[in-house]
């Protein structure tokens, strides 16, 4: 058997997705992989994220890794503090730690002589491929609204939760309505002295229980594996064959799921104000859809109100809002949003020929099939561009590009190929592919969301999430420029 390449590779980011590529290289036998992580503990997006009522809202049973199934969950939707456990579980019995450089944010990835150049504070180093797992959410967006500067209490946004902060006996002012802020809303309405809600837009919310996964079903699911596998091929045909079809086909599935989030409207809020207030005036799942349980009930608590007057500014003791109105508040909480498009930002990565990942993305982030780009020889993204994730689990897409790149540095392990890219023309077309499937989508029934790119189309996956898995199946030599040893 010839010999293999020695392949030297570097993963950016210590989230769900950069654990589970490592995982992957290290079953693979590519025991060479550094991961860069900023921060100084693994989990990314559930790292960060540890704001009241955090649950995920895709089953945990399928929001697992399909290689670790984890029969401990404690509800059919587990708290972000339990999904936060399991990948550092995870990465922990994998071995995955040791492979972690905490705290080490990577300031720029540089292709040069066939090599990328990976710069830290600590100085360069170089690698064969470079592979970025950065995820989407995770640079917050912070509302320009003038005085916000001035408010004298706590003010911070949803994603920096200060816990020093004790909620008890206070007036909350909540900023945002989005998955986020109704989580949010849910737990607090009513176990706090005020919260206002801050609308601008209402959200459609889909009736979501979240039931306790009783002792019996932990004890049967220890004791036989095979069961959580059957739990988690349930939830995922279930997620894959209902909103995830609703949102890029109309067909049953849109039409059940326009009909839940009605009628949960409808028999969850009699007071006609307040459902007035509450009726969104576009198509359910144009925005990203909310699922949840408590959430309009928990507006109807004593003590919580709904303001859907535009916010004008903020002084040291509140929110003013455009009717003159001063809404006197002791903490302030900012739930409104994440940068969707900063991908690797704020790292520079410089491909071929000094070309800039920004330069390549003037006209807005793309890829080829969501994993390479034109331009940036071996380089993979994870939870790149164009994506399958809105309402889907992010797990099996991170799990689908970490396979389909071990497929290509089995091609390069191989010692024949040097680096890969893919063509401009296979991306090109591939992205043109995209543009006309979005008029099938929800997404451009008309309404502003975070999934809208600078040309106002939906950065998202316009197709089933089966076809995502069938692109990633293998590499399409074709679509690619293959640099072989003799160039
Ligand atoms: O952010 P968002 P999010 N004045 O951008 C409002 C994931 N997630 O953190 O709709 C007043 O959706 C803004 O108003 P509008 C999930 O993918 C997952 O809630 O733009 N309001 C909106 O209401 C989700 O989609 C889970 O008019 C302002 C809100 O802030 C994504 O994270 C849980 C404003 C922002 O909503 C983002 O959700 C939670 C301003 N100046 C989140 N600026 C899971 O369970 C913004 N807003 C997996």
């Amino acid at each position: 058997m010839a010999e293999q390449r020695a392949l030297r590779i570097a993963i950016v980011g210590a989230g769900m997705s950069g654990i589970c590529m490592g995982v992957k290289l290290q079953d693979a036998g590519l025991d060479d992989f550094l991961i860069y992580e900023a921060a100084d503990e693994v989990g990314g997006t559930w790292r960060d994220n540890t704001y009241p009522g955090l649950t995920c809202d895709v089953p945990s049973r399928f929001y697992s890794y399909s290689f670790r199934p984890n029969p401990e969950w404690s509800h059919v939707y587990s708290p972000g503090s339990e999904i936060q456990s399991y990948f550092r579980q995870v990465a922990t019995e994998r071995g995955i730690l040791s492979r972690i450089r905490f705290g080490t944010p990577v300031e720029s990835a540089r292709y040069e002589q066939g090599r990328w150049m990976v710069t830290t504070a600590d100085g360069d180093e170089r690698f064969d491929v470079l592979i970025t797992a950065t995820g989407v959410l995770r640079v917050p967006r912070y509302p320009a609204i003038p005085g916000l500067q001035t408010f004298a209490g706590p003010c911070f946004h949803s994603a920096r939760w200060d816990h020093s902060v004790s909620l008890a006996g206070k007036r909350i002012g909540l900023i945002g309505t989005g998955s986020t802020g109704v989580q949010i809303a849910a737990e607090l309405g009513g176990k706090v002295r005020g919260l206002t809600v801050f609308q601008r837009t209402p959200q459609w919310v889909f009736p979501t229980p979240n039931p306790r996964y009783s002792r019996l079903t932990t004890v049967l699911l220890r004791r036989w594996p095979a069961l959580c596998r059957i739990g988690y091929r349930f939830w995922q045909n279930v997620f894959e064959g209902i909103p995830a079809r609703a949102v890029v086909e109309p067909g049953w599935q849109r039409r059940i799921m326009v009909t839940l989030c009605r009628v949960n409207l409808r028999l969850s809020v009699r007071d006609l104000e307040l459902r007035r207030k509450l009726t969104p005036g576009y198509h359910p799942m144009c925005k990203r859809q909310v699922f949840a349980g408590h959430y309009y009930r928990a507006l109807q608590k004593p003590g919580v109100q709904v303001v859907t007057e535009a916010i004008d500014n903020v002084d040291a003791t509140g929110v003013v809002t455009a009717d003159g109105v001063h809404h006197e508040l002791d903490v302030l909480v900012l739930a409104t949003g994440f940068d969707a498009h900063a991908y690797v930002h704020p790292m520079t990565v410089v491909g071929e020929r000094g070309l800039t990942l920004e330069e390549a993305w003037a006209e807005g982030p793309h890829a080829y099939r969501s994993v390479a780009v034109p331009g940036f020889p071996n380089m993979f993204m994870l939870i790149g561009p164009h994506s399958p994730i809105g309402n889907q689990s992010l797990v099996i897409i991170a799990e689908t590009q970490a396979e389909y790149v071990l497929r290509w540095l089995d091609h390069l392990r191989s010692g024949q190929v040097v680096a890969v890219e893919p063509t401009d023309s296979a991306t090109k077309e591939y992205n043109e592919d995209i543009k006309a499937a979005l008029p099938q989508t929800v997404w451009v029934t008309g309404c502003n969301s975070w999934y809208l790119g600078k040309d106002g189309l939906p950065e998202l996956f316009p197709w089933r999430p089966g076809r995502h898995r069938e692109l990633l199946s293998g590499p399409e030599l074709a679509h690619f420029e293959v640099h072989t040893a003799e160039r």
